[in-house]
């Protein structure tokens, strides 16, 4: 099997749900001695795009959908061990979906590709108040805050976050990623950056820290 066809395997298994076809084809790619990140980003990742763009359609409804999400993160537990981890950059990232909002699939696919570049990352998960971002700042003194948000709803708390961890620390580099947000929104609100993938996250990331 090429390469691409075990690609295609991972998306259409998220497609459609398939946990039992993800898991099999994630430990065909590891066998295959594949590129983990590359079956997470070109397979599962995209599988999970389609599906979103589905939903939107109405092509398909929030059981499938959490059955998608259940096969991708079920071939990420996989592949994840098998990520090339970069040892040489460092540096501590503080990632949450901001508060009100429960959608994590993308900010788990940040915090995963994060860690694949050396990075520690604090994830204090979904729906975090603004509190607990700024007790996790100065718990664990991050150089980047990382906000998700998928909603237009509670992408207006935002603002609030910055302001809260920036009294804390002037220097903090925040970011913002999410469907609900965009580099104009970032651009507005003064936060350091925007990225509209995992993997431009991670360069962004790298870029404001310096490595
Ligand atoms: Co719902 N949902 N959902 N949902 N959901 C959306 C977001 C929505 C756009 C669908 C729609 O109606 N058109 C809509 C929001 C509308 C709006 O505000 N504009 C919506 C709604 C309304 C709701 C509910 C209110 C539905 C209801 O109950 N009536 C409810 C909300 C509950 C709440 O949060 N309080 C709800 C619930 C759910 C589920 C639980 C069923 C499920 C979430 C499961 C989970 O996350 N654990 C779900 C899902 C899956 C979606 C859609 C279909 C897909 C989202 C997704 O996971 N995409 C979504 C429609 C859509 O997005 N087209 C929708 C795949 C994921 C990989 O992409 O998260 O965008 P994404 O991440 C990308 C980039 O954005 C980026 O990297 C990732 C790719 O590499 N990125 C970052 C993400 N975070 C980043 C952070 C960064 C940088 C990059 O730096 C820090």
């Amino acid at each position: 099997m090429k390469k691409e066809d075990v690609y295609k395997k991972l998306t259409d298994a998220v497609v459609s749900g398939d946990e039992k076809l993800s898991t099999a084809t994630a430990h065909d790619a590891i066998s295959m001695e594949l590129d983990a990140y590359e079956c997470i980003q070109q397979g599962l990742n995209k599988g999970m795009q389609i599906v979103s763009d589905l939903y939107e359609q109405r092509k398909v409804f929030v059981p499938q959908i959490l059955r998608s999400a259940r096969a991708m993160n079920m071939a990420v537990e996989i592949l994840k061990p098998h990520l090339e981890v970069d040892s040489k950059s460092s540096g501590t990232v503080v990632l949450g979906v901001v508060e009100g909002d429960i959608h994590d699939i993308g900010k788990n696919l940040v915090k995963l590709l994060c860690e694949a570049a050396g990075y520690t990352v604090v994830d204090l998960g979904k729906s975090v108040t603004k509190d607990a971002f700024v007790a996790s700042v100065k718990d664990s003194s991050p150089q980047v805050v990382g906000m998700s948000s998928l909603m237009t709803t509670s992408m207006v708390g935002m603002p609030d976050v910055i302001a809260a961890v920036r009294e804390v620390d002037g220097n903090i580099k925040i970011i913002i990623g999410g469907g609900a947000v965009s580099q104009s929104y970032a651009d507005t609100i003064g936060a350091d950056g925007y990225a509209d993938d995992a993997a431009k996250a991670v360069k962004l990331i790298g870029k404001l820290v310096g490595a």
